[in-house]
């Protein structure tokens, strides 16, 4: 006849088989803390045995004692154990063959029309330009009025100028996206007096139709001196030294006469046909000349917008647009082509 601590250890040892049972069987943090609830707390099932310790005799109770120790401990020390091991990251069984190739990424690379930009930039940066820049949704104030244009000049007519309606009602508060890089130079000579030796390069915006020589968005860097004693012969050496740069020695400039309401005298400018080298081809219409831009003795009317002496001050400014540089420098006969974002053509250069 089996005695009571007899029958008590055989319980215990039932116990333990479901404890490992239900150990083996939770494979994630929910179902272990479940086990602790059952087995492992204050009232858990454990627990219960070390309260019948007292129905034994004093003679029985260590053989009990004992074994209920025994299994506290080992109770615990596996809980503890699957515990962590369920914290590590799983075996996957997956083979990774670090042999194989990578999957080979496609650079990118800087536009051809900001490439021959920069090198427009840095060629003036080597004269002693600086570079400045403004905002592209600019006022009417700076792209028009401080610039001498009048009211009624064709510049400012809703075919050639984006307006934007932000919703402002006095005409001179009106935005608008700058035409010209111009209204830099005004806020330049605003914040600064003279000597003033900048360049103005970036994008501009004119309501024109799309074709071979026209988009709505292009790029310009244009150019201000001012300083004493400034005449239109610097002018001159500034353009023949960058034409020179940019495409080569044998380079020419020469001035037409014109007329901008912020320069007074105004000159449009040409460069030898840098396709031709200035005998005569289909570029430049068989004149061996490559028209550039307008470029011009800043109007004593400008210097008034932006308190400068005209006593005492002269300068030069000059338009010059970098698509149609970029276009005779790498050979491109489409200005759309810069805009297009066609990789077949980017990726040429
Ligand atoms: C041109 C041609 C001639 C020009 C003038 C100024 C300023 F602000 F100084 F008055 N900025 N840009 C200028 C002069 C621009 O583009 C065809």
């Amino acid at each position: 006849m089996t005695s009571k601590v007899d029958a008590l250890l055989a319980e215990l040892d039932q116990l333990q088989a479901r404890f490992d049972d239900a150990l083996r069987d939770a494979t994630n943090a929910e179902a272990l803390e479940q086990v602790r609830l059952v087995f492992l707390v204050r009232k858990g099932e454990l627990a219960q045995f070390f309260k019948r310790l007292g129905e034994l005799d004093s003679a029985e109770r260590p053989r009990l004692g004992e074994r209920l120790n025994q299994l506290k401990n080992s109770f615990e020390s596996a809980f503890a154990e699957k515990g962590a091991a369920l914290a590590q990251p799983k075996e996957t069984g997956e083979f990774v063959d670090l042999t194989l190739p990578g999957i080979r990424r496609r650079l990118g690379a800087r536009h051809p029309l900001l490439q021959v930009l920069d090198e427009i930039k840095s060629i003036f940066v080597s004269m002693g330009f600086a570079i400045e820049s403004g905002p592209e949704a600019e006022l009417d104030y700076y792209n028009f009025e401080a610039l001498n244009i009048p009211p009624d000049h064709p510049s400012r007519d809703m075919q050639d100028t984006f307006y934007l309606d932000l919703g402002s009602e006095a005409e001179s508060k009106r935005y608008m996206l700058r035409t010209h890089t111009s209204p830099v130079q005004i806020r330049t000579m605003e914040k600064q007096q003279p000597p003033v030796r900048i360049i103005a390069p970036g994008r501009v915006f004119r309501r024109d139709a799309p074709d071979a020589t026209h988009s709505p968005i292009f790029h310009q860097c244009e150019g201000l001196c001012v300083d004493e004693g400034i005449s239109f012969a610097d002018l001159k050496g500034t353009l023949q030294t960058f034409a020179q740069k940019l495409f080569g020695p044998d380079i020419k400039i020469r001035f037409r006469p014109g007329f901008f309401p912020f320069t007074e005298p105004s000159a449009e400018y040409d460069f030898t046909c840098t396709i031709c080298r200035g005998k005569g081809c289909r570029t430049c219409k068989g004149t061996g000349w490559i028209e550039i831009s307008g470029a011009g003795m800043v109007d004593p009317a400008v210097f008034g917008f932006v308190n400068y002496d005209s006593e005492r001050y002269t300068g030069y400014a000059w338009g010059m647009g970098a698509d149609r540089l970029a276009m005779l420098k790498l050979g491109v006969e489409d200005i759309r082509m810069f805009f297009d974002n066609d990789v077949r053509f980017l990726r040429q250069f």
